[in-house]
Formats: structure tokens, sequence, C-alpha cells
């Protein structure tokens, strides 16, 4: 099998760090470029340092490039109560050894596609850095295979009632990106409820390794909010674009018309989903997945190989 090449655009973040891991369980699948960094739960600062951090527990190497720090029109709009004062709250992490390359974000981008006959971009932060990449280089979407992104919702909201986080952050980045042209996947907040991960495995995790040990302080943290709540499980939203590169038969995909709301008083941010329209469809959206119970397997099955890989 080809491996696929792909750039994470992120914001770590708890759910970009298990993200990240799965991807790096499976090199002979997925082969990381490297990452971008951008403004999204975090200023770009921090959550580029938690990366670094993590690249270095995990003993891994990587091309991390900053992105930008603010959105392309609103303020900033940092989620400490999500994932804390530092982005990636929970987990003792060493001083990095890794350090971000002396390049833009969008000049990394611009630099793997001119190089690579196609890469893949994991969206899993808000589409800043990807928004000014396609608008400056518009020649170079061909060589996009897609962008797989974390955001979006049918008809809920984890920031405003019908707006999830990474769209509302920078709706007007969302909306150059959507009506790119560029193949999307969409991973929304209904797919990710869907593959929510249930406590008992995540609190199964301590003890059995070393990445075993710091994905459970990352997600004990991160559970915390639904835990309080009574809610058995959690769910790990950037996780699911890339169990969906390396598990595509879990997802029912469904084409959909997807638009974005960048003014809306009280819906800033909002994807209004047209699944009727085929026709016109810029997105495949995971409307489903055919069996949670394995994907949760993979996702644990996922940490122990990482763990036995580095
Ligand atoms: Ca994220």
């Amino acid at each position: 099998m080809e491996k696929r090449k792909i750039i994470f655009d992120c914001d770590p973040g708890h759910d970009d760090i298990m993200a990240i891991m799965n991807a790096l369980a499976h090199p002979e699948q997925l082969e990381i470029l490297g990452y971008t960094t951008v403004c999204g739960n975090n200023y770009v600062d921090k959550v580029t340092r938690n990366l670094c951090q993590v690249l270095t527990a995990l003993g891994k190497d990587g091309k991390v490039a900053v992105g930008y720090d603010a959105p392309l029109v609103l303020d900033p709009d940092p989620q400490p109560a999500a994932h804390g004062e530092s982005g990636l709250d929970g987990p003792t992490l060493p001083e990095p050894t890794v350090q971000p390359i002396n390049q833009h974000a969008v000049e990394f981008l611009h630099e793997m596609a001119v190089k690579h006959e196609k890469i893949t971009i994991v969206a899993l932060a808000p589409l800043t850095n990807i928004a000014v990449f396609l608008k400056t280089w518009p020649e170079l979407k061909e060589k996009i295979e897609c962008i797989t992104l974390m955001g979006g919702s049918r008809s809920s909201g984890n920031i405003l009632p019908r707006a999830e986080f990474n769209i509302y952050e920078d709706p007007h980045a969302a909306k150059l990106v959507f009506e790119s042209g560029v193949p999307i996947v969409m991973s929304d907040i209904e797919i990710c409820l869907e593959c929510a991960t249930p406590h008992t495995m995540i609190d199964a995790l301590k003890g059995q390794g070393k990445v075993q040990d710091l994905a459970h302080d990352i997600l004990q943290f991160f559970s915390l909010y639904n835990r309080r709540r009574n809610v058995p499980q959690s769910p790990v939203f950037d996780l699911v674009p890339v169990m969906h590169m390396l598990h595509p038969e879990l997802f029912v995909e469904k084409p959909c018309k997807v638009q974005i709301e960048t003014a809306g008083k009280y819906t800033q941010g909002m994807t209004i989903v047209d699944d009727a329209d085929a026709e016109h469809a810029n997105v495949r959206l995971l409307g489903h997945c055919v069996d949670v119970e394995a994907y949760n397997a993979y996702f644990m099955e996922n940490l122990k190989i990482l763990n036995e890989r580095i």
C-alpha cells in the first residue's frame, strides 16, 4: 500500500495529541510530513510548546512550523475550561528538545505541496493557516488529495448552541476553505459524540506502558467535564479524522453541501449542512460509525502499537 503523506494542522490540545499518537502508530500507512500549529484552543506559542513537549516525551522528531496567532478577522478566544491554562493540562511533560523550524506554517504547507505529488491536510483546529495557504497559492489546490477536518455540526454546538469551536473561532477562514473546491472530509460534533470513548477504557490505560500512561494522563483531564456530569464516556474529537484514514470501513460517508455562517449574531461559525443536495456537495460528511466498539478497540490497540515502537 502506498503511504499517504499527511500534514497535521493543529492546536494541541488533548484530542489533537490522541490523533497524532494514533497516526504515529502506523507509519506504514501514514507518513507525517510535519505539523503546522495555529491559534485555537490557546495561543500559538502555547500549543506549539505542547506539541514539542509531547514529541520529545515520545522520543519522536518532526518538523513543526508555527502558524498564525489570531484568526483572520476576529480576536483569539482561548478555551482554558476545556484544555486548562497550558492548553494541555494534566500530564507532566519534559522540556522540549524538539524545536519549531524557522519557517512559517503557510510556507511549510507551500513547500510540501510543491515537493510532493499529493498531500492530505489533517485539520484539527481553526482553519486560518489553510485558508491563507489556499488563497495565496490557488494553483496548488490540485496537489491536495483532501482536507480531512474536525469541525462543524449538523444540529448541535460546543461553543454556541449551534456552532462548533474550530469553525466558530475563524469562520472567515472556514468559509474560504469550504468554498475552495478542495475535497473535504468533515468529522462533525455528532460523529465525534457517536465515537466517544468509555471512561473505563481510559482508566485501564494506567500502567500499560509509557505511551498508555501519557495518554491516560491526557485523557483523564480531558474527560473531567463529562465525569463531573456522570456521563460515562467522552468524545476525543480530533481522533476521528485519523481513525477514518486508518479504518474507512468503520464509517458511512454522506455527500453534503455545507455552508458557513460568518456573521450571525447567535450563529457565528454555524455549519449549514444540506444532505439533500448531493449534486452540489462540497463535503463528504462522516455521517455514522458502524462499529463504535471496534473504533475504540483500535484506539487502544494503536496506543499499544506506538508504545512498542518507541
Ligand atoms: Ca484541536
